[in-house]
């Protein structure tokens, strides 16, 4: 049973105000979906996980043939409210510390995927969890880890390798990315 606390409501209801509709609608989407998620096993879900749900994101053009494979060197990633990480993939040199900003309206994480990051690396997460599932779980019970609009969440990584994120709200909306360490 949830009962929405009369702090939160408060907040929701100033948000609203202070932005146009349209962002209001992208906003109160995310809830939902993220409970979804949470009781069902994938059951019919095929299009979700893989590759063949992916086509109707962006058609890339993928005229280079570069098959996925591109690697912006910065170390700056915004995160938008085309729910999206940007830029997607990108490559730093190992020491730096990578900064990932909400230039949206939209509350958003960054998670890392635990099985995802390089043999010996620091697990990272908004809100400083240091396990996938306990960023997973206080997101979901107290919406943790949160990086409102405006803000920003800094992490500086040490080992070499790919460190694949996500957003818990929009994993689903298809927000992930990748960091190359070199
Ligand atoms: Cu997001």
């Amino acid at each position: 049973m949830t009962s929405i606390d009369p702090s939160r409501r408060k907040l929701l209801r100033v948000t609203g105000a202070a932005i146009a509709g349209g962002a209001v609608a992208g906003c109160s989407a995310a809830p939902g979906e993220s409970s979804d998620s949470g009781g069902d096993g994938g059951s019919g879900a095929d299009g979700g996980s893989d590759g063949d749900g992916s086509a109707d994101d962006t058609p890339e053009p993928s005229g280079d043939g570069g098959s996925g494979g591109e690697w912006t060197e910065a170390s700056t990633v915004k995160m938008t409210d085309e729910l999206g990480f940007e830029p997607k993939q990108i490559q730093v040199e190992a020491g730096t510390t990578v900064t990932f900003e909400n230039v949206g309206s939209i509350g958003h994480t960054v998670t890392a995927y635990e099985d995802k990051i390089p043999d010996g690396a620091t697990y990272f997460a908004s809100g400083d969890f240091d396990s996938q599932d306990a960023a997973s779980e206080a997101y979901s019970s107290e919406q943790a880890g949160n990086i409102p609009s405006g803000e920003s969440y800094e992490v500086t990584l040490e080992t070499t390798g790919t460190y694949e994120y996500y957003c818990i709200p929009h994993e689903l909306n298809g927000m992930v990315g990748s960091v190359k360490v070199v």
